[in-house]
Formats: C-alpha cells, structure tokens, sequence
C-alpha cells in the first residue's frame, strides 16, 4: 500500500484561529487522515505553527513578551484547541525548531551554490530610532485612498489595498511610533524563480492535471504572469537566521529567511522533528517520507486558496532548486473561504467565531460536522447560527443519535442488555443491505476524491436508511403480534449502527467511538470490524452477533436549543459588524 503523507497548512502563531481557518485546512487533513488509516494506509499527517514574520514579532510585542516566550506559550495553546478538535496530526511542530532551521539553511546552501540565489541591492525604509530596517508591516500611516491612520506598509486593514511603504502619509515606525525614517540602499537574498519557470512549468504540467480547478488554475495563473525573482531574507529579529558560512556580511546584520521561505520546509522540518520525538525503541525514518520518495509516497496537502501560489510555485521552486531529490506535492486540496454572515473571518479584525471559543459552546463533533457538511469546496460558504442549528439538530440528534438511543433503549426494555436473537432476515433486510452497501461504495468514491460534501450526503444518506428502515419495521409495534421479527428488526438496526459506527468516525469521531463501545464485540471478532467494513459486510449486516451484550449510551447529542440559538446570535452578532470575543493571548 502507498503511504499517505498529509500536510494542512500552518496556521500562523498570532493568536487561536477562527473556524474558517480550520475548515480550510487542518480539518478536511484530519477527516482524510482518519479514513485513510482506517482503509489500512500507512499514514504521516504533519502540521506546525507558523512562528515567523512580522506576525509573531508584532503579536510577542503586543503580548508584552519575547517573541520566543510568546511563540511557545502560543503553540501549546493552538495545540490545545487542535486536541479538542479531536484533530490526530502525527506531528504538530514548531517552524522554529532547531530542525527547520537546519534543513532551512541546508536548502539556502543548495540553491546558491546551483545558482538559484543571488544577492541583491534595494532600497528599504531604515528607522533610525529603532536602529533597524523596518520590514513592509512595520511602517504603519495614513493610507492614501480611504484615509484609515493605521495602514501599514504592505496592505491597507480597511480598504485592502496593497501599498508600498512609500505610498503612506505620515509613515512612522511600528515598533517606536518614530517618524524619524529615511531610506537607505540594503543587500537581500532573491530566489531566482525566473531561472526556474521552465522546470516548475514541466512539473505543474505533469502533477497538476487531477486537481481541483481552484488549485491548478491559480498556480497556472501565476506561472503564466512570469515568475518573478523574490526576495527571501527580511530585516527581523526572529527567523531563520541566514547562514554565515555563505553570507557572512547579512548574517552580521541579523539578517533571516522570510516566512514563506522556510514555512514550507517546515513540513520537512516537523517530520524531521516528529522523528526525533521518536519514543526509546521506535525508529521513524523521516527522510523515507520526504528524500528519493517520489514512487513510494502519496503527499497530499490542504490549505486555503491564498497559500496555493507559495504551495504549487515558489515551494516546487525551491525543492527544484536545491537540485535534491525532496518529495513534492501529488495533491492539492484547496479551499474558498468560509464566510460569517457573508462578512470574511478575521483574526485580526476579531470577527466570526474562534475555535477556542466554539469548544466551549458544544463538543468537537457538532464543528466538524456542520464545517465538513459546508466546507467551501467549489465556492464560499457562509456560517449562520440559524443554519448551524438547522444542520446539527437535524443530522447529529435527530438522524444519528436518535437512531441509535431508540433502538437500544427499546431493544434493552422488551429483549434484555443483549443483541436480540432470532427471525429470518427477508426483503425489507435484503433492501437495507444492498442500500448500505451502494452508499458505502459512493461514500468511500467521494473520500478517495477528496469530495467531502458530498462523502458527509452520502454518509448522512447511510444513516437516513436506519430511521427509514425502522419506519418501514416499526418494531414497537411488531412485538406485540411477532417477536422474533421485531427481535430480527432491531438487530438488524444494531449491525447498521455499528456500521454508522466504524464508517462515521473520521467526520464525529466522539460519537463514533460511544456507539462502537455500546457493544461488548467478542474478543475475537474480526480485527477489521472495528477499523473498516467493505461492501459484502454493509450488505451482510452482520458485524454484531445476537448475544453481544451492549449498554445504551448517554443521548448523544442534545439538540442547540432555540434560547441557545438566540443567546449565540445575540454574543457574536448575526452579522460581520458585531465583533466576537476569543481568549487573548499572554
Ligand atoms: N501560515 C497560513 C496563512 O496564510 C500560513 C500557511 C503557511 S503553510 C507553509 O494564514
Ligand atoms: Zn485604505
């Protein structure tokens, strides 16, 4: 079997990260993680926290820390939230980890001595209260075309446009406030992604033709613009320092890799650092994943639409560059934008709702389910409470675990605490088995294709069969006049549960777990019941024996109640203009 490296993006340090983040990224990773081990892959799923750039220092300055304290109190609280998610990443690294920073300089080394890296002169704005350069975003001013005083020197917040520092009015530094700033000739490494346009055409042209329209047509787009030569050094005090042994004279001035450039090698970096994690006894053989791993690794990776240009150009560009055999993607998965009320999620602008925050008003389970059953695939999706409620009080509490409660607690009152015995399965169970096998073979077709929205109506179309089924049986009736049928039928909605149970796991992995715990499996029931079922077992119907004693678990989940819905929608505004509380960092 091909093993299945996975990567979701990076999600930067400043600050917990609203659910439009996750959904775009770390969610749909975890999801195909999940089924993919499940099916019996070998599978690496790596992701880090993003800790350079002007995010993390302008974030460690507001926080009143050092940005390395800052970084490591953050990480673990971004950890924190992914572990509530239920979200099984192999690795969560730290892009400043010792091992980024190796591989990091490893490549820079490479490129420059292939001749792909060249030092160059520019002008930059130099502070001289500050005693330094300041990057873009570190000169913030009166933005030109709305008038907005705290524009900064790349982009405008409020109106969005992009600017050059020297577009503001009245530039000041962002560290001191000073206005006392001139600009002064600097030297800065450039990636000559010119010289490499050619090569990162050929690979585009071979690797990109089965992905999604969104992924292929935006690296299309900029490769057909012309790859421009990109500077890939900034003026910080925090990144990957650029090596001395080549460039003695930058790293005297401080000078280090910008974000993109070693954020990418951090998938290398986190796998090299998940390695080293390694417990006492266990060999994990990290550059098996990424080095000479063309024929025998799958790499898939999710991310937003905004990082597919540094994903499918400027990273391909680098690993080609570095003329060493390092694994590139296969697969990109990316993603819209999930919107709230139509407004953008933004952490900075502190709109929409934080995933820290989502935790505390419900489980992981009801966020992965309406965020996978919405995710902006082909288009933007919108996050409203009144569809939120909608989706999981209909999917999760009616179709789901009412199914499961009112069988096992009609089936516990009338046979007992265990798997009722007799009956002779007839049509209705021929039916419900063929219906069980067909949508299981759409649901797996729609997960090998990276399709979750439609996988969760094939999965949603699976549970519905159950309630159908029991519809059709009604065996609270059937008791009265033919117990061995109504035994038959609720044994049978017990083997579709079960079967709910093991195929539901990777989209509400809680909830999964509660109803395939319910029953008390034989020790030696076969090992791949509890992992996958194919097709012949969903129509079979029979992964759970009668006598298999079973517990009925508590309600799994409680429906968002209407004075909920109003108490939610009232907290974090029906609408973008009403800005939404997350947990402040420091
Ligand atoms: N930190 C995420 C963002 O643009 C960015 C991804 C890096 S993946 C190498 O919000
Ligand atoms: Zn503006």
């Amino acid at each position: 079997m091909t093993r299945q490296l996975i990567t979701s993006a990076l999600p930067y340090i400043n600050g917990i990260k609203h659910l439009g983040n996750m959904v775009g990224s770390m969610l749909p990773a975890d999801v195909y993680a999940r089924y993919l081990r499940r099916r019996g892959h070998e599978v690496l799923y790596i992701c880090a926290t993003d800790e350079h750039g002007t995010p993390a220092e302008l974030a460690a300055q507001e926080a009143g820390l050092p940005v390395a304290e800052f970084c490591a109190r953050a990480h673990e609280q971004q950890r924190a939230v992914y572990e509530g998610f239920r979200l099984t990443f192999d690795h969560f690294g730290r892009s400043s980890s010792a091992q980024n920073r190796e591989i990091t300089q490893q490549i820079a080394r490479e490129l420059h001595a292939n001749g792909f890296v060249e030092k160059r002169s520019v002008r930059q704005v130099y502070s001289v209260a500050d005693g330094r350069f300041l990057p873009d975003r570190y000169i913030v001013g009166t933005c030109p075309y709305c008038g907005y005083d705290r524009a900064r020197g790349d982009q405008c917040e409020n109106c969005t446009r992009v600017l050059d520092p020297t577009d503001l009015l009245e530039p000041r530094s962002a560290i001191s406030g000073s206005t006392d700033l001139e600009v002064r000739e600097t030297e800065h490494l450039f990636l000559l992604q010119s010289a490499l346009t050619g090569e990162v055409e050929r690979w585009l042209a071979d690797r990109a033709g089965g992905w999604p329209v969104l992924a292929s047509s935006i690296a299309r787009k900029w490769l057909a613009e012309g790859l421009q030569d990109r500077s890939i050094t900034r003026d910080l005090e925090w990144g990957v320092p650029v090596p001395a042994d080549v460039w003695p004279e930058l790293a005297a001035e401080g000078k280090v890799f910008y974000v993109w450039f070693d954020a990418p090698i951090e998938y290398i970096g986190a796998t090299k650092e998940w390695a080293d994690a390694a417990p006492t006894g266990e060999v994990r053989d990290w550059k098996s994943w990424w080095y000479e791993a063309d024929d025998t690794v799958r790499y898939t990776q999710f991310m937003a639409k905004d990082n597919v240009p540094f994903h499918t150009v400027m990273f391909p560009a680098t690993l080609l560059g570095s003329r060493r055999p390092w694994k590139k993607v296969d697969h990109v998965k990316a993603f819209n934008w999930l919107t709230y009320y139509g407004g953008k999620f933004s952490t900075s602008q502190q709109v929409g709702i934080f995933t820290d925050t989502a935790l505390e008003l419900l489980p992981a389970d009801y966020w992965r389910w309406f965020l996978m059953a919405h995710a902006p695939e082909s288009d933007d999706s919108s996050f409203t409470w009144d569809l939120f409620a909608a989706v999981v009080n209909k999917d999760l509490a009616d179709t789901f675990g009412n199914f499961v409660n009112r069988v096992l607690s009609f089936s516990r009152k009338r046979f007992g605490g265990e798997v009722p015995a007799g009956g002779t399965p007839g049509d209705a169970e021929r039916r419900l088995g063929a219906r069980a096998a067909e949508l299981l073979a759409e649901y797996e077709a729609h997960l090998d294709a990276l399709n979750f929205r439609k996988a969760v109506q094939s999965l949603r179309a699976l549970w519905s069969a159950g309630n159908s089924y029991l519809d059709e049986k009604a065996p609270w009736l059937q008791v009265r006049t033919d117990p061995e049928g109504a035994a038959l039928t609720l044994r049978t909605a017990m083997n579709l549960m079960f079967l709910h149970a093991v195929v539901s796991e990777p989209f509400v992995p809680t909830a999964s777990r509660a109803v395939r715990e319910a029953f008390a499996l034989a020790d030696d029931a076969p090992a791949r019941t509890q992992t996958w079922v194919d097709a012949e077992q969903a129509g079979a119907l029979e992964l759970v024996p009668a006598g298999t004693p079973f517990t009925v678990p508590p309600v799994l989940f409680a429906k968002v109640a209407d004075e909920d819905l109003a108490a939610w929608s009232a907290r974090f505004g029906g609408g973008p203009e009403r800005a939404t509380g997350s947990t402040p960092l420091g």
